[in-house]
């Protein structure tokens, strides 16, 4: 079965029959193949060198061709979960989406015991704060247990090129499940996350915080607050209007008011064979 995250480079292959559980039973494992963006200095070699050139078609002064380039200019940055869990095949798998417009009320009374009822691990961010995972990878972090947080590269960015640079922060405090649970008195973390998170990544890797795109996803698909640093000239996966959150305007947003994500309705898309959407959909609220 083939879907699509979104993202135009990535897809899905679900694969049942052939792979082979530790237990020995057949289970599912998501496959996330992604062509990775060229890089500029490559690219002399990749017009050069073997390459394997096929004329398609050809028009006056214009032509396009198949090339096929040697292995080691042809990465495909594969991404692996096994054994999957039937919640990761549906966040890959295309679907039809709906728009829900999630009112307090339904926060509390739909999508809080939702979140509450489902066991979906986020093992792999604690993994993260104590070092017991990608400890090597850390590119930064405030140890203080409430305002402190640690930086690492997602897991969407091989670190190859800056194009599609791609970080997040997750915070050390394990009580904010995400954006709802933000009050006044988080401000100070944010603005750590804010301003350590630019100064890290322009000191590691050179780009200025003017050139980053600093959000939160509404709905997360990890309950652990967590930010993320994306180039400002990548179309990321997840930073379109209806899920991504500006860290800067979240700011301004809990100095104008301290309950404001208590308060407003947000915006969000849900797969259509998600179980929160079929919450929605008994509750009459879609
Ligand atoms: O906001 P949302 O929950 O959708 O984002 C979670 C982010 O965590 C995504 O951008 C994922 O690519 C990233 N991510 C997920 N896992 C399981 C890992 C991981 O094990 N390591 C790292 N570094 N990032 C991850």
């Amino acid at each position: 079965m083939l879907g699509g995250t979104g993202g135009r480079r990535s897809f899905l292959q679900r694969h049942s029959p052939g792979v082979t559980s530790p237990s020995g039973e057949g289970t599912d494992a998501v496959v996330i193949l992604e062509k990775t963006p060229f890089q500029e200095e490559k690219v002399l070699d990749l017009l050069k060198k073997h390459t394997k050139l096929e004329l398609q078609m050809h028009n006056d002064i214009y032509s396009t061709y198949h090339l096929y380039p040697p292995p080691e200019l042809s990465e495909i940055k594969t991404t692996v979960v096994y054994p999957a869990t039937e919640k990761h095949l549906q966040k890959y798998l295309r679907q039809e989406v709906h728009l829900i417009r999630e009112t307090w009320e339904d926060y509390k009374n739909i999508t809080l015991p939702f979140i509450q009822s489902q066991s979906f691990s986020i093992q792999w961010v604690y993994n993260i704060l104590e070092k017991k995972a990608e400890a090597d990878r850390i590119i930064h972090e405030n140890p203080d247990p409430c305002n402190g947080f640690v930086l690492v590269p997602d897991f969407k960015w091989n670190q190859t090129q800056l194009d599609d640079l791609y970080l997040i922060a997750l915070i050390h405090c394990r009580e904010i499940k995400s954006l709802r649970d933000l009050t006044a008195e988080h401000l100070p973390l944010l603005r750590n996350i804010l301003q350590e998170g630019k100064e890290a990544i322009t000191k590691c890797f050179g780009v200025p915080g003017s050139q980053l795109r600093i959000y939160l996803h509404y709905q997360p698909s990890y309950y652990h607050l967590h930010v993320h640093f994306t180039a400002l000239g990548y179309d990321a996966p997840g930073s379109s209007v209806e899920r991504a959150h500006l860290l800067a305007d979240v700011i301004d947003n809990l100095v104008l008011d301290s309950a404001y994500y208590q308060k407003r309705a947000l915006t969000f898309a849900l797969r259509a064979d998600e179980l929160l959407l079929k919450k929605f959909q008994e509750a009459g609220r879609v």
